[in-house]
């Protein structure tokens, strides 16, 4: 039987990170075969297109190369990885998908979401990931958490307002199919988000079987 896709979503500081493990570890438990993985990303080809994507030096990337880049890295993920682990039967949990792209690149940077959905449809055909959880939280909080960093990257530098128009892409892509994603309150304690991720992990993974 074909694996289970899912991804984990969410804006600047929502705690993917720090929420990825437990998931991984929960999925184990139940007992599936999981291969943990991310976008961009997640190949040696795909890696050495993020190192482009989020290096700051390269300021001059237009909105188009950023995005057939995302997918370029998507269609190199898929083929080599995802792919092939679902139709051996694992699940696949990869830390971001296709939504952070309608989320940064049509949100974010104002690309038309029916060009994304394009690209999309050529790079993955059928495939979509079959629960997505979104960790989402307000945007001056998450800035608060991420600011920590030391060294943004080319994403983490952008100005409130890019993360504001991303959390509202997300929200917006979460309301068209509210079938696929759980909204989980990432503003709650770590603890508290844990719980709520549980609770989601269990009823899926009771109807997945
Ligand atoms: N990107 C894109 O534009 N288009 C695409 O199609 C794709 C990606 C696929 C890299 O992604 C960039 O790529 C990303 C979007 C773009 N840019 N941004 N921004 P990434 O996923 O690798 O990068 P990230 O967003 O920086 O994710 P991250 O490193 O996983 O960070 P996080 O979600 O913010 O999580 P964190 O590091 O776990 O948490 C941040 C801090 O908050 C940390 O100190 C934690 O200890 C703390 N934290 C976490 N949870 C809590 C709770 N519940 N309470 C209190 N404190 C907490």
């Amino acid at each position: 039987m074909r694996g289970r896709f899912i991804t984990l979503e969410g804006g600047e500081g929502a705690g993917k990170s720090s929420n990825l493990e437990h998931i991984h570890r929960r999925l184990s438990a139940a007992g599936k075969r999981v291969i943990r993985t991310r976008e961009p990303g997640g190949t040696p080809l795909g890696e050495q297109l993020r190192a482009l994507l989020l290096d700051r030096s390269q300021s001059a990337m237009v909105a188009d190369t950023e995005l057939l880049l995302m997918f370029a890295a998507r269609a190199q993920h898929l083929g080599e990885l995802i792919v092939p682990a679902l139709e051996r039967g694992d699940w696949v949990l990869c830390d971001r998908f296709t939504d952070a792209t309608y989320a940064y690149q049509g949100g974010g940077r104002g690309i038309d979401p029916e060009r994304i959905r394009v690209l999309e449809q050529w790079v993955q055909r059928e495939l979509r990931p079959d629960l997505t959880l979104l960790l989402d939280l307000p945007v001056e909080q998450g800035l608060q958490r991420a600011g920590a960093r030391s060294d943004p990257d080319r994403f983490e530098q952008e100005q409130e307002d890019f993360f504001r128009r991303v959390r509202d892409a997300y929200h917006a892509r979460a309301a068209q199919e509210p079938e696929r994603f759980r909204l989980i309150d990432a503003s709650r304690p770590l603890p508290e988000v844990q719980a709520q991720i549980d609770q989601v992990l269990d009823a899926y993974l009771a109807e997945a079987g």
